[in-house]
């Protein structure tokens, strides 16, 4: 098998095709981190790429994130005996208030996509949560999403409790979602916003290089 028709059966959404290719790579003896980098990586990056130059919408990324998720499902237990680590953990949730998941839930993925360990705290997650989240895990980035005007408030307090609880210098901070903009971002005191999914992960690439 070659690698660029892994990344292409990602890229194209085709969960068997993925399957059927792992399989064979692995077969063949390629190790399973030039899988996921030359392959699966590869195929969700570009299917990022041509979200955030509204190429493809929402489906075309969904379908790929599971062609993705069946070729990292069969390489994991391999990529854990070759000692692959994740590039960088983020703690990821939407904020107190807010049930509104799709476009966290796509950051999550574009994330993994990019190499990332994600621990998905869910919806309505409090100030609370977020800062035990930080202490159990240990991410060097928190990442949180908003969809309403009235919720986009509620990740200063985030900000702000994890200030509190002395956490703050440890970890960057993202924020995203509809109504907020970098501005907000600024005077919130995170350190970055994106508009999109694929440009979180590009942007959280930038804070562990
Ligand atoms: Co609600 N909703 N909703 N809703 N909903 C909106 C957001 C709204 C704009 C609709 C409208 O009135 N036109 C409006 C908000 C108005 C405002 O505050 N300005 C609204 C409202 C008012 C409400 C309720 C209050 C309605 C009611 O009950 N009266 C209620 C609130 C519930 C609550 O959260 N407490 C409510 C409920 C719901 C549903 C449960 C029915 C459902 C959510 C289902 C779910 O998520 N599982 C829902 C939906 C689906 C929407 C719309 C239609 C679509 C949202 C969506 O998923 N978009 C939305 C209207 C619209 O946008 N057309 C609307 C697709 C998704 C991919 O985009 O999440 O923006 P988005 O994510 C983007 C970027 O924002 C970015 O990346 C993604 C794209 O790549 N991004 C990040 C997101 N997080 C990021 C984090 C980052 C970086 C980028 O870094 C960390």
């Amino acid at each position: 098998m070659e690698l660029e028709q892994l990344a292409l059966a990602v890229h194209n959404g085709k969960a068997k095709d993925v399957e059927a290719l792992v399989k064979a790579g692995l077969e063949e003896g390629r190790s399973a981190q030039e899988l996921l980098d030359g392959g699966l990586l590869v195929g969700m990056s570009a299917i990022g790429e041509k979200f955030k130059a509204n190429e493809v919408f929402v489906p075309e990324v969904l379908i790929a994130a599971r062609a993705l998720n069946k070729g990292t499902a069969l390489l994991k237990q391999k990529l854990v005996e070759e000692g692959v680590e994740p590039i960088g953990k983020v703690v990821l949730g939407t904020v107190q208030g807010d049930l509104h998941d799709i476009g966290k839930n796509l950051v999550k993925m574009m994330l993994e996509g990019a190499g990332f360990s994600v621990v998905d705290l869910g919806v309505d997650v409090g100030p609370k949560k977020f800062v035990e989240a930080v202490r159990e895990h240990q991410p060097q980035i928190v990442a949180m999403s908003a969809l309403l005007t009235t919720t986009m408030g509620n990740q200063r307090l985030v900000v702000d409790a994890l200030r509190e609880a002395g956490l703050r210098d440890q970890v960057k901070i993202m924020v995203g979602g509809a109504p907020v903009t970098q501005s907000f971002s600024d005077e919130i005191g995170a350190d970055g916003y994106t508009p999109d999914a694929a440009s979180a992960a590009d942007l959280a690439k930038t804070f562990v290089a």
